[in-house]
């Protein structure tokens, strides 16, 4: 081929490309809507979720698929498809697949004229969606199809495990819900004092008469304490007591779902953790050198919030009063379940002497003499039981 030649071909496939492309833009089917062609799923028209779609079946043999996506919120979400009939007898339905294009929902038809709605619960933000129908007596069969995200999730989502545990706060009623599928994990923790023991009320009001609530407990390792979980059953309420140690390196686990299947979607549920403020104010006094200093003879009074007998994991109130030189000591302690240990020390400085551990309470004076030096004596009191009460009553005789 000569140059020439060349160009008139060149020149040729241009003009019949133009040709043709003017004649497809001719034929164009009065009634297609902007949308297609999206007669498989593989030529499904990209759709922001949210957006609404205005189109019709052109013909009895249209089908029109979507394909809609959007930022994904990383919530479960109830996720609606709402297709508005336009026909006063096209009979429209809608097949929902996964974003592997896996079917997930043959919805039912809606009916001739009906609207169709529909919900799915999900975390995924990418769909397809056909649309389909049967029974109109003439074409184009309009609908209008817009799918959204509800954003019924409660303010402390994501935490469907314990890494995403959602702070919650003290004496505060939050409202809160499950959807299928859901978990919600919360962790308390009680940052206004250090290493004071309080007890805590947990209480779940059930908002639904068929979500059977449950929690389960964790310690700060997240370590599930063993036999925590509360099971009500259906309809039911929670209300659960538990003890926890104030402070950054402290804290509870709480969680919440379900063991029977949800009806109503989404589940309503109030949560509140009621701190109790049980402790004296004298805590943090767990040990000998943050012990309560007495310095007036007189009544005293506390209380052991977790008892156990171990000192770790429990709380020890501890007292301390000088014996000034030439005077003795004379006390009394009572209290139902109160031991105490009983320490000494000849110096201000340093950890005190154990005298005598696992006393019970005397309900008689007992007079502590040191022979005549000052001395610093300390109380250590202990419970096995919670919310044991101790009193103690101090005099300094000659
Ligand atoms: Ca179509
Ligand atoms: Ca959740
Ligand atoms: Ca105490
Ligand atoms: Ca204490």
């Amino acid at each position: 081929m000569n140059k020439k030649a060349f160009f008139l071909a060149t020149t040729a496939v241009i003009l019949m490309m133009a040709g043709f492309n003017s004649c497809k833009k001719d034929n164009v089917d009065p009634q297609l809507d902007q949308y297609e062609p999206n007669d498989v799923i593989t030529e499904a028209t990209q759709i922001t979720i949210g957006t609404k779609i205005t189109a019709n079946l052109h013909n009895r043999e249209d089908v029109d698929y979507y394909k809609f996506s959007g930022t994904a919120s990383g919530k479960i979400d109830i996720l609606k498809f709402e297709l508005s009939n336009g026909s006063t007898d096209a009979n429209f339905t809608i097949t929902i697949y996964g974003k592997n294009k896996e079917e997930i929902a043959q919805v039912p038809y809606a009916g001739s004229g009906i609207d169709l709605d529909y919900q799915i619960i999900t975390k995924d933000a990418e769909f397809y969606v056909r649309v389909s129908g049967k029974d109109a007596s003439s074409y184009p069969a309009n609908y209008s199809l817009t799918v959204k995200f509800t954003n019924v999730a409660d303010k402390y989502e994501p935490n469907d495990d314990i890494a995403t545990a959602a702070v919650f706060p003290f004496n505060t009623a939050e409202t809160l819900n499950l959807l299928t599928g859901d978990i919600d994990f919360f962790k308390i923790q009680d940052l206004s004092t250090e290493n004071v023991w309080d007890a805590y009320e947990v209480k779940l009001e059930n908002k639904t008469t068929d979500m059977s609530p449950a929690i389960n407990f964790y310690d700060a390792s997240k370590t599930e304490i063993e036999g925590s979980e509360i099971i009500v059953g259906a309809g039911k309420d929670i209300t659960k007591q538990i003890f926890m140690k104030s402070g950054a390196d402290n804290a509870q686990y709480l969680k919440v779902y379900t063991l029977s299947p949800l009806g109503t979607i989404p589940a309503n549920y109030t949560l509140e953790v009621v701190k109790k403020y049980l402790n004296e104010a004298s805590e943090p006094n767990d040990t000998w050198e943050t012990a309560q200093e007495i310095t007036t003879d007189g009544t005293y009074q506390g209380t052991i919030v977790k008892g156990g007998s171990n000192p770790a994991d429990s709380d020890i109130d501890f007292v301390k009063i000088t014996i000034p030189t030439g005077k003795k000591l004379r006390y009394r302690i009572i209290g139902d379940n109160i031991k105490y240990d009983y320490y000494y020390n000849f110096s201000n400085l340093g950890a005190p002497s154990l005298w005598y551990s696992d006393a019970s309470p005397s309900y008689g004076w007992t007079t502590s003499s040191f022979g005549g030096s000052s001395v610093y004596c300390y109380f250590a009191f202990k419970s096995t039981v919670d919310l044991a009460q101790w009193t103690v009553e101090f005099e300094l005789v000659d």
